[in-house]
């Protein structure tokens, strides 16, 4: 018998915004100019509170936290494309994604300060709390998806993970599951090169993530990960094939993590220079800055008026932030279960006994 090819494939990758600032018409998402100035104004805050948070973090002012610099395109793109009946279920680097669900920047603040009541869903939005452990996250996304659908709610659940989450395997479960119960999922993958010292070459042998996804008999596809318009516009179809019924896709956001992994690490021990610097002039909010110049909706005097407006409102949240009064003992204990069990009712009881002798 001869051979027959079954299966044979090929992966799109779109690109929208090239880094001139050039758009192909033909993909551009219907955005109007105050979206796109509004998307503008989003990405630079996020910048900025990522540059204030590292600067806190160094003072001794803030704790160990992932930097989002580089990939706000990605994230910020995606999740404008969440409806408010959809669901985003973060990983840890997500904070551009967690601004635009509503969560308060003092409160994300509180939260990488090591006060755990930072960590709750912003209040009024679908969006589960920051998830630590790399992955676990996926399998929540495809199970909620999955259950919307038993109940019939026309939405869509958008996780957002790294390319190192792809060697769990959560992720073969979560992919699994959601190819064959056709859960009205996103798996978006923020494949940013990098996992801690991890190059994407030692993490997985195959040529993109995006393709990963027909192993699971669902849509993979590649994306600028810093082309903000291209991301949205892959993101918005993936949502709405989902939300038809039309099953799960795996994004593949293709970009870069410019800082270091969090601030406990030093990138420059397993990276060049020059890899770093040619990502940079790959920026996803210059690009976009350059397009709103030439179309009209942008020019010094704004561009500045949008940094200082976005320095002072970070201002504004490290305020709030520390106006919080910090946490009693007993909080260790909350969080975790919504009744306490008794042997951690029992640790409370010692723990608040020796504080109370103490004072
Ligand atoms: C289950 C688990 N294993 C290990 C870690 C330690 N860890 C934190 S981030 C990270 C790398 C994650 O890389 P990737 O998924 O690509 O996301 P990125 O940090 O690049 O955003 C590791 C190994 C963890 N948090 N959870």
């Amino acid at each position: 018998m001869p051979v027959r090819t079954v299966v044979s494939f090929s992966i799109d990758r779109v690109e929208i915004l090239d880094q001139e600032g050039n758009v192909d018409e033909a993909l551009m998402p219907p955005l109007t100019p105050g979206q796109i100035k509004g998307l503008y104004e989003d990405m630079v805050f996020t910048r900025h509170l990522d540059e204030r948070m590292f600067k806190l973090q160094r003072q001794g002012r803030l704790g160990t936290f992932a930097r989002v610099t580089g990939q706000e395109g990605a994230q910020i793109g995606a999740a404008l494309a969440l409806g408010p009946d959809d669901w985003l279920v973060p990983a840890f680097r997500e904070t551009g994604a967690l601004l635009l669900r509503g969560m308060k920047p003092e409160q994300l603040l509180q939260f990488w300060s090591g006060d755990e009541r930072g960590g709750a869903c912003p209040a009024g939005s679908r969006t589960l709390p920051i998830a630590i452990p790399v992955g676990t996250h996926m399998l929540h996304a495809v199970g909620i998806a999955w259950a919307m659908k038993h109940k019939g709610e026309r939405a869509a659940v958008l996780t957002i993970f790294g390319e190192g989450a792809t060697s769990e395997g959560d992720f073969s479960e979560a992919m699994n599951m959601a190819g064959v119960f056709q859960a009205p999922v996103v798996l978006f993958c923020q494949n940013n090169q990098w996992a801690i010292s991890v190059p994407y070459a030692k993490q997985t042998a195959s040529s993109t993530v995006a393709q990963k996804a027909l192993g699971y008999g669902m849509t993979g596809v590649q994306v600028d990960g810093n082309d903000v318009f291209a991301v949205y516009r892959v993101t918005s179809e993936a949502l709405e094939r989902a939300r038809k019924g039309e099953g799960p896709t795996l994004i593949e956001a293709h970009t870069y993590r410019v800082s270091d992994h969090t601030t406990s690490d030093d990138a420059r021990r397993y990276r060049s220079d020059e890899e770093v610097e040619m990502w940079r002039q790959k920026d996803p909010i210059l690009r976009l800055a350059l397009y709103m110049r030439k179309n009209g909706m942008l020019d010094d005097a704004s561009e500045a008026a949008a940094h200082a407006a976005a320095e002072e409102k970070v201002s504004a949240a490290v305020t709030a932030f520390e106006a919080i009064p910090a946490p009693g003992p007993e909080e260790i204990f909350k969080h975790v279960y919504a009744e306490i069990t008794a042997p951690l009712a029992e640790q409370r009881s010692a723990l608040m006994a020796r504080v109370e002798k103490k004072a």
